[in-house]
Formats: structure tokens, C-alpha cells, sequence
């Protein structure tokens, strides 16, 4: 069984379309759509926006619907300078920006017997960047911070880069990384950027929401032929 998660309806919709949609379970608050797309079993949800409701959904998904690997599909900001809106970009590793200990003097986003980053299944990851080859698409790989709030200043945007070296933003894969690493579960992280996370990235997000989610999730479509 693959989950396929989002955060979000309008990232979720696009995917929805494309799979042989046979069962829904509605279980702890989400909906959870049983389908099977080139003879693979799938489970997709949209687990509403942030940390905990995401890192719920994926918990559901591995416990009680026996996912073997969580492939997250959708939008993000953009940090780099490189990443235009509809760009796609992979996470090498996932961070939580909004984690603050420093008063017991350990680094941002680190928490205790936990870790700062959680890596993304490089096996995933390939098959992703030999999608892109073979589509000639562009394809960036970098670290993804997330947090529970929507950045739209690029003085906080230059504060996750410097601090994380993160290439893009967005407020779901840390904690999805988290729970993965935790429950030994590959994991993949692929956003398309729908604002560049400053001023104004409010506007763009609401502009190009339903444009990059697809752009995302036609991507994910590509790739789930070439999964085991
Ligand atoms: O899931 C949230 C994170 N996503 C990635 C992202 C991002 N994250 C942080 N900073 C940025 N600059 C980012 N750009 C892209 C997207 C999503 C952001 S939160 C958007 C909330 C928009 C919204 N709020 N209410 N509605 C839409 C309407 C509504 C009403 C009822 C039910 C559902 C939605």
C-alpha cells in the first residue's frame, strides 16, 4: 500500500482524478480514499493545513491502512532565488523551523533524543529525478523547512535560509518526516512553488494554488509507474 497525502483539498483533487478511486473510509476527522492506480493499491487523504494534522494523517495511514511509503504531493514557498512559481523541487531532508530551544542552548528546530533534519528515501528520490530526465523537466532537490505559520516576509525567509539552508517553505514535512523516520517508513516529499514567501505571497499563493497543485500532482502520477 502507498499513502499518498496532501494538506490540502485542491492539492489532493488533481491526484483524485487520475486513480480508480474503489473504497472511502472517513476515520478520525480526514477522508480516506482506497483506489489503485496501474495495479498499485493507494491510499490518499488531505489532512488539513499544518504539522499536527499532517503528522495525524500519516500516522492513520501507516497504522491503520499499512502504507509501506508516504508520498506527499503539493505546493510550497519559494526561498531560492532559482525557484520560479510552478518550479518543482524534491526534499533532500525536511526540517521544523518553529522549534525553539535555544534557551537550553541547543540549535533551532532541534528537539532533544530527536534531530534537526529527517532525510527523504533517496530511492524516491531518484526515481523522481529519471521522471524529470525522461519528461525533460526541471527538477530541484533541497532541503524543505516547514512551520506552522504561512511566511510571507522575506526577512523571515532569509532567517529559515540561513538558519536551515532550506531551498523552499511550506508547513507539513517536518512533521511528516518526523513520524516517518520514527515508524521506519521511506518517505518523499514534492512541492511546485506557488509564491515566493514575501510580501505579496498571499496573492500569489491564492493565484496559483489550483495551477501548481496540478503541476505537482501530474508529476506524482509519472512517478507512481516507476514505484514498486
Ligand atoms: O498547507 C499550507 C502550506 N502550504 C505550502 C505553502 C506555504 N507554507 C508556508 N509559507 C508559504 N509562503 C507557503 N506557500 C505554500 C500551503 C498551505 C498554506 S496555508 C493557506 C490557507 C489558505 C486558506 N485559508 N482558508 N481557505 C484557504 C479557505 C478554506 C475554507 C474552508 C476550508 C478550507 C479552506
Amino acid at each position: 500500500m502507498i499513502g499518498i497525502l496532501c494538506a490540502m483539498r485542491e492539492e489532493l483533487e488533481p491526484i483524485l482524478e487520475k486513480v480508480d478511486v474503489e473504497d472511502i473510509v472517513e476515520y478520525g476527522k480526514n477522508r480516506f480514499y482506497l483506489a489503485k492506480f496501474n495495479n498499485k493499491n493507494l491510499v490518499l487523504a488531505y489532512s488539513k493545513i499544518g504539522k499536527v494534522n499532517s503528522a495525524t494523517t500519516a500516522t492513520i495511514m501507516i497504522e491503520k491502512f499499512k502504507a509501506k511509503k508516504i508520498l506527499f504531493s503539493g505546493v510550497a514557498g519559494g526561498i531560492d532565488e532559482d525557484l520560479k512559481i510552478g518550479d518543482l523541487i524534491i526534499a533532500t531532508k525536511t526540517c521544523q523551523h518553529d522549534i525553539d530551544l535555544t534557551v537550553f542552548g541547543y540549535p533551532y528546530g532541534f528537539i532533544p533524543e530527536s534531530s534537526i533534519y529527517f532525510e527523504c528515501d533517496n530511492e524516491l528520490n531518484n526515481i523522481a529525478k529519471n521522471v524529470a530526465k525522461k519528461l525533460k523537466l526541471k527538477i530541484k532537490e533541497g532541503i524543505i523547512a516547514s512551520g506552522d505559520q504561512f511566511i510571507h516576509s522575506k526577512e523571515k525567509k532569509e532567517w529559515i535560509k540561513k538558519t536551515f539552508n532550506a531551498s523552499a517553505i511550506e508547513m507539513e514535512g517536518g512533521a511528516v518526516g518526523c513520524v516517518c523516520f520514527t515508524l521506519n517508513i521511506p518517505f518523499f516529499m514534492l512541492r511546485a512553488i506557488s509564491d515566493t514567501a514575501e510580501e505579496g505571497a498571499g496573492v500569489d499563493f491564492d493565484e496559483f494554488l489550483e495551477e501548481s497543485s496540478k503541476v505537482s500532482a501530474n508529476f506524482l502520477i509519472q512517478m507512481l509507474k516507476d514505484i514498486k
